[in-house]
């Protein structure tokens, strides 16, 4: 096999991937559809924030080992890392890995390796690419191995998982399979395992289905501590001393490109079955309404009211708002008249409602929400707050909570 690879999907998977391979003696070429993104990585910037890959991404760029195109071209091996969102039915709408594949066809040679890193609903290689590989006029058997490789890195430290993390590699075959091992071995340090293209697929959805249902099954304990008067987070506490027992964390919801998506895409192919996994989602996705009621509850009229979030991002330490239960709770708000909404967040720079004076929003303020549990929201003195205090993370210390007294309120803890 030669060296050149052609990575399609210049985003948060596919750029760290192709700067990845370009470090390790790899020729890379990077497609993207967007003119802009293909000319700024041509002059080594990066269109995304993750720690450390700006200069990676230099130094590959200037030793000629990676350029970006906006066409495809003629490699050994074709890297498919498009996105593939969810469509308003919760559908996963496969567009790009269609055109992606679409665009790959004229290149395709005898020995070519093509794989799908893209999260798909299961049966997407053997049911939508292979039909369209086979338009080359090659024996996708025979003559290219195909494989899906699911990506399973963390926003924030995607660097260091790509290389340490273990990878599934899905092949349509056993040949395709090793084929593909033999690729990533090239940087990856974790185990690579083998198995089939739709195992493969089902693996990465179940994995962040797995944490969706476990924080589902949390937010639902939540749920019923307040109605039972106790906390649910010491049950968690407690709970967790048991040797086989790790309850998650309830909180405003679940965010991200991924937990919030994947599971739909087992719904859409198996809806009888998958009841849990359905029923999982719709909990995690009422949580910003809960949040809401529960605001209601401590103000009363929400009317004429000031109400200061701390945090908009989807989880903590990140500039990532992709699907934030706070966004959501923030337009359950913005339809009270007469409303006002201070949104903190040093992470985020733009937001209609983002102030830049966080004490001044915290103190004129009706109630202040701990959305998000930014490491840097630990400088406030909580307890100094003359406002109420609703807390959705579990975030403030004991010591301020007390000091807080009635007015501190937490997501999951009811009054006795
Ligand atoms: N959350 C809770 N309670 C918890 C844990 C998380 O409410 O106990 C919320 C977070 O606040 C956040 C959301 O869930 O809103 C998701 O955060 P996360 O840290 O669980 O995961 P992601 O979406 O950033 O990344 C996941 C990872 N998957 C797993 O840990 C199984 C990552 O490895 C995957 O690569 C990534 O999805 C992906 O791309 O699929």
């Amino acid at each position: 096999m030669g060296n050149k690879i052609c990575i399609l999907g210049l985003g948060y998977i596919g750029l760290p991937t192709a700067a990845m391979f370009a470090a390790n003696g790899y020729d890379i070429v990077g497609v993207d559809v967007n003119q802009s993104v293909v000319e700024r990585l041509n002059q080594g910037e990066v269109t995304i924030e993750e720690p450390y890959l700006g200069d990676l991404v230099k130094q590959v760029v200037l030793d000629g080992k990676l350029k970006a195109s906006t066409q495809a071209c003629p490699a050994d091996v074709f890297i498919i890392a498009v996105p593939t969102p969810i469509l308003e039915d919760k559908r996963a709408d496969m567009r790009f890995v269609q055109q992606a594949t679409e665009m790959i066809v004229p290149y395709l040679q005898k020995g070519n390796i093509i794989v799908l890193e893209s999260t798909s609903p299961p049966g997407t290689v053997e049911q939508l690419m292979c039909p369209i590989l086979r338009k080359s006029g090659l024996d996708i058997e025979r003559d290219l191995y195909v494989a899906h490789s699911p990506e399973r890195v963390i926003p924030g430290k995607i660097l260091i998982e790509l290389v340490e993390n273990n990878r599934i590699v899905g092949g349509i075959n056993e040949q395709s399979a090793q084929a593909v091992k033999h690729l990533y071995e090239s940087f990856v340090k974790g185990e690579i395992y083998t198995t089939d293209a739709t195992t493969a697929e089902m693996c990465k959805l179940m994995e962040n289905t797995y944490r969706d249902v476990n924080i589902g099954l949390a937010n639902e304990l939540a749920i019923i501590c307040e109605k039972l008067g106790i906390n649910a987070w010491d049950v968690i506490n407690y709970s967790n001393k048991h040797p086989r027992v790790t309850l998650h964390q309830p909180g405003p919801g679940v965010g991200g490109h991924c937990l919030a998506v994947d599971p739909w895409f087992i719904v859409e192919k198996c809806p009888q079955e998958a009841q849990i996994i359905r029923l999982s989602r719709q909990t995690n996705d009422a949580m910003p309404h809960h949040v809401f009621k529960r605001i209601k509850d401590i103000l009363g009229s929400l009317k004429h009211k000031t109400v200061t979030i701390l945090g908009i991002t989807y989880k903590a330490d990140t500039d990532d708002m992709r699907e934030s239960p706070i966004l959501e709770l923030v337009e359950l708000l913005e339809e009270i008249e007469d409303i006002t909404i201070n949104l903190v967040d040093p992470y985020v720079k733009q937001h209609k409602y983002l102030v830049e004076d966080q004490a001044q929003a915290l103190q004129n303020t009706d109630i202040v929400v701990l959305g998000v549990n930014h490491r840097c929201f630990e400088e406030i003195d909580f307890g100094k707050l003359t406002s109420a205090v609703l807390d959705t993370r579990n975030f403030i210390k004991p010591e301020m909570q007390q000091l807080l007294g009635e007015r501190y309120y937490l997501i999951g803890k009811g009054k006795q």
